[in-house]
């Protein structure tokens, strides 16, 4: 009988993926994404078979609402340029829409249904009300200048604002969209819609945003670490550290890292990695990053004891005790991970979101590493993105002392939730399968519960 259920539970989940991949051609992430989370679902299925019986995977991985749009601006050379927008409202079942916009020459439909599909999970994990969805635009914002950035986004929001809104939609940053673009997004929906309402998060603390956001999600992502270390009788102390990436998240994890008594020892960019065996000195990387929006190899003019080396793969044959992959997908294949084990590294938390490929997941689980999956060590962001509405909603402002205090026992009780969902379906330690189920079953209850819609 327990067979005949799981035979039924496997092929269903089979059958899901296939009319997936059917409907959505050329879109290998988001395959990726969906291949996921369905295979950890199958032990769930086999204990509710209600959920197949009311089609939840069917309608879970097929999203609520795709927008594609034409973005047309000037640069300063007075040229006219064409971009695309994307938004994905993938799940409204348990709040509104909620996920970031991401601006990369890379960004296409397949690119945000893999985020838009992880973002359901995500923001389920966190407990707060928000629903899933991801958006963005093939638009480099890298060597823009300030009117090009400011014209494009006031662009992209002449269209985005028809179907966004404080109780429906609110997106916020991701790669390539920061403070800067969240300014521009934010007066232009104002000035269209004449609503001052928190419509986006991640604002400026003069006009609605909360305190905390900017450093959220990677100081989250380090205090699930410090959870899943602390169960495992380790901790952050003394530890030797690698960031990829050097933008926001990474910045941030950082930072924290830092506070805790660990090392950062090398961080990242698309071009390659700086190599700091002191540590990383963080002033340096923000006024490079944040203030110059420079590459990281400046850092060595100002650290000549730093190693500057092309290529941004070469920093995870770095040795470590943690691993804090914070830049983008795939961006650790099996022949990284495997590096990183040899080497002696035993915890890994993604900052960025599917930074790790299945080859290389499946190389962390064998070797036993402590292991942080996306969806849940780096929902503080938009975790401390509904923190963000909450306040708008209430018209006030909590001080950063109590954003980050919220913050920090989100990120505790995600880690407890996944470990614990890991353990009462027979997979002790197996955080992905802890995270997806955890994060699917309060979705699927939602669901069932709305009916067919
Ligand atoms: P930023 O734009 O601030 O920084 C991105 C960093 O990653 C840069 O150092 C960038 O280098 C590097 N990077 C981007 N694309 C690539 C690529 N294709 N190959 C190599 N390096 C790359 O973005 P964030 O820090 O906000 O985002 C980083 C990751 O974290 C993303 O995966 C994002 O989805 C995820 N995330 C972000 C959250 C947030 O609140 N911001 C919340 C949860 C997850 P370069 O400058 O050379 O492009
Ligand atoms: O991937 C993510 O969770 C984000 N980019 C943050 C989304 C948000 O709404 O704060």
């Amino acid at each position: 009988m327990a067979s005949a259920a799981r035979e039924s539970a496997q092929a269903h989940v089979e059958r899901v993926m296939e009319t997936g991949r059917r409907r959505n051609p050329h879109a290998p992430e988001f395959h990726q994404a969906v291949k996921e989370v369905l295979e950890s679902l199958v032990p769930v299925l086999e204990r509710h078979p209600e959920f197949i019986e009311v089609g939840i995977l069917e309608r879970i991985v097929e999203p609520e609402r795709q927008i594609i749009f034409r973005v047309p601006w000037v640069d300063d050379r007075g040229v006219v340029q064409v971009n695309r927008g994307f938004r994905v409202q993938f799940n409204s079942a348990i709040g509104p829409y909620k996920g970031g916009l991401r601006f990369h020459p890379s960004v296409y439909l397949g690119i945000i249904k893999f985020l838009g599909f992880e973002q359901i999970f995500k923001n389920s994990l966190t407990g707060l009300p928000i629903g899933g969805a991801k958006g963005g635009s093939d638009f480099d914002p890298k060597g823009k200048s300030d009117g090009e950035v400011m014209r494009f986004c006031q662009s992209f929001m002449t269209e985005l604002y028809r179907h966004i809104g404080a109780d429906i939609d609110v997106p916020a940053g991701d790669i390539g969209v920061g403070a800067r673009e969240i300014g521009f997004l934010y007066g232009q929906y104002k000035r269209i819609t004449g609503l001052y309402t928190g419509v986006l998060t991640g604002k400026g603390l003069s006009y609605g945003g909360s305190l905390v956001r900017t450093e959220a999600t990677g100081y989250g992502l380090v205090y699930f670490m410090e959870e899943m270390l602390r169960e495992a009788g380790q901790s952050i102390a003394g530890k030797t550290v690698i960031v990829s990436g050097s933008g926001n998240v990474a910045i941030y994890a950082t930072e924290k890292i830092h506070e805790l008594g660990g090392k950062v020892v090398a961080m990242s960019d698309s071009n390659g990695y700086v190599y700091e065996p002191d540590g990383i000195k963080l002033a340096t990387v923000k006024q490079i990053k944040e203030v110059e929006r420079k590459r990281i190899k400046e850092y060595v003019n100002h650290h000549p004891t730093a190693k500057y080396s092309e290529s941004c793969r070469g920093i995870w044959g770095i040795k470590c005790d943690i691993a804090l992959p914070c830049a983008t997908q795939n961006e650790i294949d099996e022949e990284a991970a495997r590096l990183l084990v040899k080497n002696g590294c035993f915890a890994v938390g993604e900052g960025a979101n599917m930074p790790s490929t299945p080859e290389a997941i499946k190389v962390f689980q064998e070797h036993g590493i402590l292991f942080g999956p996306a969806k849940a060590a780096n929902a503080g962001g938009v975790a401390t993105s509904a923190l963000e509405m909450t306040q708008n909603s209430m018209r006030y402002s909590w001080t950063f002392e109590e954003v980050d205090a919220k913050l920090k026992q989100i990120m505790v009780n995600i880690y407890r939730n996944v470990s614990k969902t890991a353990k009462e379906y027979g997979m002790p330690g197996n955080t992905v399968a802890g995270a997806n189920i955890a994060g699917f079953l309060k979705v699927a209850n939602a669901m069932m519960a709305q009916g067919i819609v």
